[in-house]
């Protein structure tokens, strides 16, 4: 049960490099409470996702910069405890963007229900969530992937890349995976279904790549740009689509980035290189998650979560998010379903 006690983590001061410690502090306020209109919703999983590294640098992007003091962005399940609309009634479970925090009251429209009937509610944030129509759209509409095609996901194990590799795989690709370790490599291969996975740290990607796909690869889904992408850039062949979903290895970098240092190889190859933002396709999520759901229910789709227990170690969890330490997506645990 309560005592009354709202906790939040907040960005106490902006990081230079890696954030740390230092970087957060926890704030105690009342549980608020709903006003006309309102729903009070009490977090059951926080969402921990590399976007939020982004948030805390001064940059000119869609979405605003956290300030000393913000609380960290971020997106919840939670279930409602008190409702002043007609909207949502008290325990539903719904999908919130209020950040890093215990307790919020929010306008009720700006609740989305999370429908338990297409799996756990937790995969509202994860695979049947924004990383998973991340994957989904990344892939499909962006990259279209044909059967035979030689597909290469960088970060293969974490919440985007897992599926990536997968839908790859459903779509009749001959897929490649880059992970940070043996076990995350392994797991890729032996229970996700991919062909064959590089451990970034210890192999020579371009050697790899190069015996793996000797005819070069056909799609590319970069998830961290910096040494990995230059090994892939040097293993294209003609008419080779990337797509940039994110460069995790430089987000804690505060130069401007650096690179991509090979980019004649786009040129000698006729590639084609597309950014995109999962927030391009949202008219179409709802599509995208029934038809996921029925993967997964059928057993052709899996995932892994990698649930950190307990609101007080958000921080260091997040901080391992940018280093590897996770395995599988990354969530907080913060309260039970039932309280
Ligand atoms: P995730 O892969 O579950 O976790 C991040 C992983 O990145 C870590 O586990 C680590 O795996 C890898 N990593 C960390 N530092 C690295 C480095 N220096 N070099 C290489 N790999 C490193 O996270 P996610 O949520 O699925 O996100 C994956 C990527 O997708 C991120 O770049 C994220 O920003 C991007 N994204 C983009 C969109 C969009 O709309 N465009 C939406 C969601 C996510 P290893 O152990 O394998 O190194
Ligand atoms: C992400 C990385 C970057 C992401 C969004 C962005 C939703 C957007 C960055 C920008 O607009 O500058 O993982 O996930």
């Amino acid at each position: 049960m309560t005592d009354g006690t709202n906790r939040a983590w907040t960005m106490a001061v902006r990081p230079e490099a890696e954030p740390s410690a230092e970087t957060f502090a926890m704030t105690e306020t009342a549980i608020p409470t709903a006003k006309h209109g309102e729903v009070l919703v009490r977090t059951l999983y926080m969402s921990l996702d590399p976007y939020m590294r982004g948030r805390m640098r001064v940059a000119k992007t869609y979405a605003a910069s956290l300030q000393p003091g913000d609380v960290i962005t971020g997106e919840v399940i939670a279930v409602v405890e008190q409702s002043e609309s007609p909207i949502h009634k008290v325990g539903d479970t719904v999908r919130a963007n209020i950040g890093w925090q215990e307790w919020a009251a929010i306008p009720a429209h700006e609740a989305t229900p999370v429908n338990p009937d297409l799996g756990p509610v937790s995969t509202g944030v994860g695979i049947l969530g924004m990383p998973g129509m991340t994957a989904f759209f990344g892939l499909n509409a962006v990259l279209m992937p044909k059967t035979g095609d030689t597909l290469v996901v960088s970060a293969a194990s974490g919440a985007v890349g897992a599926i990536v590799g997968q839908l790859g795989k459903l779509q009749g690709c001959f897929v490649i995976g880059t992970a940070g370790s043996n076990e995350k490599c392994r797991y890729i291969v032996d229970e996700l279904g991919f062909d064959a996975a590089i451990n970034y740290k210890t192999q020579d990607i371009s050697a790899e790549l190069a015996r793996l796909a000797p005819d070069g690869v056909n799609i590319f889904f970069d998830n961290v740009g910096g040494a990995v992408s230059d090994a892939v850039f040097e293993n294209l062949t003609l008419h080779t689509r990337i797509a940039i979903c994110g460069q995790i290895s430089q987000y804690n970098d505060e130069e401007t980035a650096q690179g991509p240092r090979n980019l004649m190889m786009l040129t000698r190859n006729r590639a084609t290189v597309q950014g995109f933002l999962v927030y391009d396709y949202e008219l179409d999520h709802d599509m995208a998650k029934a038809r996921m759901s029925n993967w997964i229910k059928e057993g052709k789709l899996k995932y892994k979560e990698d649930v950190v227990d307990g609101f007080e170690n958000a921080p260091e969890a997040f901080i391992g998010l940018l280093t590897g330490k996770n395995f599988g997506k990354l969530l907080v645990k913060v309260s039970e379903e039932i309280a």
